[in-house]
């Protein structure tokens, strides 16, 4: 008896998921090494920690593979782009990498409901869930940066910034040991 629930092209979509969750976990690694040679401590430690949680997105998909009897299959990881000229850039940057995250997922969703698969489906109802909220995050990163004066923000005000982040929320334990704070 097939023990696989998945169809092969979902299980390919899937594995595919995983690849490109831990290349966003990469592009925010990127980011924030850049951010912190620059000094913005605060900066670097809130992507620092959203690199981890896209680590975590990746390890939900793995697990529900496993869970539907199907095979996991790592990849490799292409390198991240080149790093931003400004704090602003480094945002444009972030969204634009959870909206091709967002399109990717939808695209899975779709094939699952075409399938009918309904136990996939609604798995990925949390990453639709996660990817509304990252895109909100992103979009207010990018009007933080505007007030704040855009390209040419001042440092008195990219101060500021790099403050405020520095208190946003951890969401992922696996980063609790490290010291990112400003
Ligand atoms: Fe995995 O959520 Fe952002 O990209």
């Amino acid at each position: 008896m097939k023990t696989c629930r998945l169809s092969s092209s979902l299980m390919k979509a899937l594995n595919d998921q995983i690849t490109m969750e831990a290349y966003s976990s990469q592009v925010y690694l990127m980011l924030s090494s850049w951010a912190d040679n620059q000094g913005y401590a605060g900066i670097s430690g809130f992507l620092f920690r959203h690199s981890q949680e896209e680590r975590s997105h990746m390890a939900k998909l793995i697990e529900y593979i496993q869970e539907r009897g199907g095979k996991v299959v790592i990849d490799a990881i292409k390198k991240p782009g080149g790093e931003p000229k400004s704090v602003q850039e480094c945002f444009e940057m972030v969204f634009k990498q959870e909206v091709e995250n967002t399109t990717a997922i939808y695209k899975i969703v779709k094939m699952s409901m075409e399938e009918e698969d309904w136990a996939t489906w609604n798995h990925l109802q949390w990453f639709v869930g996660e990817q509304l909220e990252e895109e909100k995050y992103a979009l207010s990163l990018l009007d933080k940066i505007k007030i704040a004066g855009g390209k040419n923000a001042p440092d008195t005000a990219l101060y500021e910034l790099n403050k405020d982040l520095s208190k946003t929320p951890q969401k992922t334990p696996i980063a609790d040991n490290l010291d990112l704070e400003a």
